[in-house]
């Protein structure tokens, strides 16, 4: 700390000699009238000091408040990208193209990423998006189940509660009965919800499908292990049941508009060989559904888009479920 005294006329001239000898942050420690001994004039004796270290200090440039507004939506609207783009700043303006286009189709992070390594990797960056979509799409295991099997074959008809199984397995009963002349059996075997079996009894009736009911996993046992006359059996489930044969191959049914972590947690709960979706009829996003077809290995075969037996079911196709994907783009 430098400490200046000096003796000046008035106040304010005292104020522009401090300033002068020791700069503009100098601050005053004391002031005192005294008379000049010579002149005999009434004179200021000022007492000033100045901290060295605030003195080397450099000035903060002083911004006008448009300057400062600019520079906030600045830093916004990055942190703003950075939150919706996370892998953009990662990413050459070639590959850049590509994530945003995908982002746009309403595909995860978690899925573009890998992809776009695959991408980087196969040395493939030319590529379309048309095309990169379609290689997104040919990476989908798809499995025609309304074709004529030369063996006889069982599914079950499983999946949480209230999603169409019982819908949906009247329809594929019925398209197989009229489509491949099939002598199908329908099975019921929700004995978790009151009058089920019953409900579905009805239904076979009006829409003369043979029915059959087994109350236990046994009666299910016998009617699979006795019914070998029809080649295609069909068995409606609960949501609870978790019944297990062989013989049996089950069709997981999932409602199109879920979100990710409630998929994964059905598709954890039962252990299918097929997935169907049903509400495609209904506002959805196909996205999650089809990042967990790829990243899990699923078999996708068909999907209903309303309540109508059997017209509401359509088969799984690659430019179905293009036209799916793009209509969120
Ligand atoms: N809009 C629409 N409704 C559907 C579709 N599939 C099934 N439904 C309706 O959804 C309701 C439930 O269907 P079910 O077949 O009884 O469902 P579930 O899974 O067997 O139900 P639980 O046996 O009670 O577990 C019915 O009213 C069906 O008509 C679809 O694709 N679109
Ligand atoms: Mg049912």
């Amino acid at each position: 700390m430098r400490i200046k005294k000096i003796i000046a006329e008035n106040l304010s001239e005292g104020k522009v000699l401090i300033k002068k000898e020791l700069g503009e942050d100098a601050i005053i420690l004391s002031t005192r009238n005294i008379k000049n001994s010579e002149t005999g004039k009434d004179t200021i004796e000022i007492v000033a000091a100045i901290d060295e270290k605030i003195k080397n200090i450099p000035k903060v440039e002083s911004k006008s408040r448009t300057e400062v507004q600019e520079i906030e939506k600045g830093k916004i609207d990055s942190l703003i990208e950075s939150i919706n783009y996370p892998l953009l700043r990662y990413l050459d303006n070639n590959l850049s193209e590509k994530y945003l286009y995908l982002k746009k189709l309403g595909f995860d992070e978690t899925f573009i990423g890998p992809s776009l390594q695959a991408l980087s990797k196969s040395n493939n960056l030319d590529i379309s998006e048309n095309d990169l979509l379609n290689s997104i799409i040919s990476r989908i295991k798809i499995e025609n189940l309304f074709q004529k099997r030369i063996s006889r074959k069982i599914y079950g008809f499983v999946g949480p509660s209230g999603v169409g199984k019982s819908s949906t397995l009247l329809k594929f009963a019925v398209i197989h009965k009229i489509m491949n002349s099939s002598n199908v059996l329908v099975i019921g075997a929700n004995n978790h919800n009151f009058g089920a079996n019953d409900l579905l009894a009805a239904y076979c009736k009006m829409l003369d499908l043979n029915f059959e009911k087994a109350g236990s996993e046994e009666e299910l046992n016998r009617l699979i292990e006795n019914k070998k006359a029809y080649d295609l059996i069909l068995i409606d489930f609960d949501s609870k049941s978790k019944y297990t044969n062989t013989n049996l191959e089950n069709i997981l049914i999932l409602p199109v508009n879920s979100t990710k972590n409630y998929l994964l947690t059905k598709l954890n709960e039962y252990s299918s060989s097929y997935i169907g979706l049903t509400g495609l009829d209904e506002k959805f996003e196909i996205q999650p559904i089809i990042e967990l077809l790829i990243n899990k290995n699923l078999t996708f075969c068909f999907y209903t888009n309303g309540s109508n037996i059997p017209d509401d079911i359509e088969l799984a196709d690659v430019s179905g479920i293009k036209k799916m994907i793009l209509s969120n783009g």
